[in-house]
């Protein structure tokens, strides 16, 4: 759990930045690819990952905007990212801008659990590198280039002229 905002928006700001990377290399005829039938698609996660910061921290009584109606998925990838930006932006001032380091041992209902604000935070970013690893498979299903993350993604090996490792 964070016990500092000074820690959280820092990583935040990391993260929130890898996502945004990924957002942006969707294309719109991208979106509807899935693994399979019943399976949630690209445009589905992507806004899934855009509205779920949202969606927790209200619960602790943080106040900022939705970025939209979770259920109705923008049909351009470009709105989508743009939507992110701005709520990942929203996020880091929202922490910043109304919660003191106390505040994250303070807590709140969590899906009928209570949770420091400090676990809720964790949560927020450990939800998120969850479903970005889904949103990278199904983009090389896709096609599209993956930008790399932790490391380089396998076309970055190639533009630095090494080999990709496969084992
Ligand atoms: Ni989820």
């Amino acid at each position: 759990m964070f016990t500092s905002i000074d820690s959280f928006v820092q990583e935040w700001e990391n993260e929130s930045a890898g996502t945004r990377r990924l957002l942006e290399s969707l294309t719109d005829a991208s979106l509807s690819q899935r693994v399979a039938d019943g399976y949630r698609t690209i445009g589905r996660l992507a806004w899934h990952l855009t509205c779920s910061p949202h969606e927790m921290l209200v619960r602790t009584g943080l106040e900022l905007p939705a970025p939209g109606d979770e259920h109705v998925v923008p049909s351009a990838a470009a709105e989508i990212a743009a939507a992110y930006a701005r709520t990942a932006r929203e996020v880091a001032e929202a922490v910043r801008g109304q919660w003191q380091d106390a505040d994250l041992a303070r807590m709140s209902d969590m899906y009928g659990e209570q949770w420091p604000g400090g676990v809720t935070l964790r949560v927020v970013i450990q939800h998120e590198v969850h479903h970005r690893g889904q949103l990278t498979v199904l983009m090389r299903q896709a096609g599209l280039r993956v930008p790399g993350l932790y490391g380089p993604a396998r076309e970055e090996w190639t533009d630095i002229g090494m080999e990709p490792p496969v084992v």
